[in-house]
């Protein structure tokens, strides 16, 4: 795993876009984000009460040249979730873009994740995905018992109706 700020430049958006400002672990910490390496799985799935999961595998060979473009231009899309995200890449690569709420939710933090990265973002923080050059990620999704998995997007959901940031404030999350 290798956190940084991403930088503004134009261009492919599966590019590193890497603005040389690394961030650690403890850095990712301070926003509610888990990393491991290597983890447990069972172990893991035992302490934080997932129950389910699956496995997804993202590029054009799996889904075909349509279907993985569909995927990626969901993925890309800033949203959050109610319920943690908990995601162990099996195989591949790609990158966890998470919003800095101690900036103002205005910069884009980007987790480059490969083999073995275990990830697990919080309720209610801003991110999307994408893979990266190399155009292939395997993952484990792991679910807690009744999974929502309802993405509340920024600027449809969130930033058009403020009925969605009431309900989000009335169970713990603010934006
Ligand atoms: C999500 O919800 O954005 C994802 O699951 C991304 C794909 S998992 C590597
Ligand atoms: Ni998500």
């Amino acid at each position: 795993m290798r956190a940084y700020y991403m930088d503004d430049v134009d261009g492919s958006f599966t590019a590193p876009h890497n603005s040389g400002v690394s961030l650690d672990a403890g850095y990712l910490g301070k926003l509610g984000i888990q990393y491991q390496y290597n983890p447990d799985v069972e172990k893991v799935a035992v302490e934080q009460g997932y129950k389910n999961r699956d496995v997804i595998g993202i590029s054009k060979e799996v889904l075909g040249e349509e279907e993985y473009q569909k995927k990626l231009d969901i993925f890309k899309v800033e949203h959050l979730h109610t319920d943690i995200e908990a995601r162990l890449i099996l195989d591949g690569s790609g990158y966890f873009d998470v919003r800095d709420r101690l900036q103002n939710n205005e910069k884009w933090i980007r987790i480059a994740v490969e083999k073995d990265d275990l990830i697990i973002l919080p309720p209610g923080i801003f991110h999307r995905f994408t893979t990266d050059d190399n155009g292939y990620t395997r993952a484990m999704r792991l679910f807690t018992d009744e999974p929502k998995w309802q993405p509340y997007n920024r600027s449809n959901d969130i930033e058009k109706d403020p009925s969605h940031i009431e309900y989000l404030k009335s169970i713990g999350i603010t934006v």
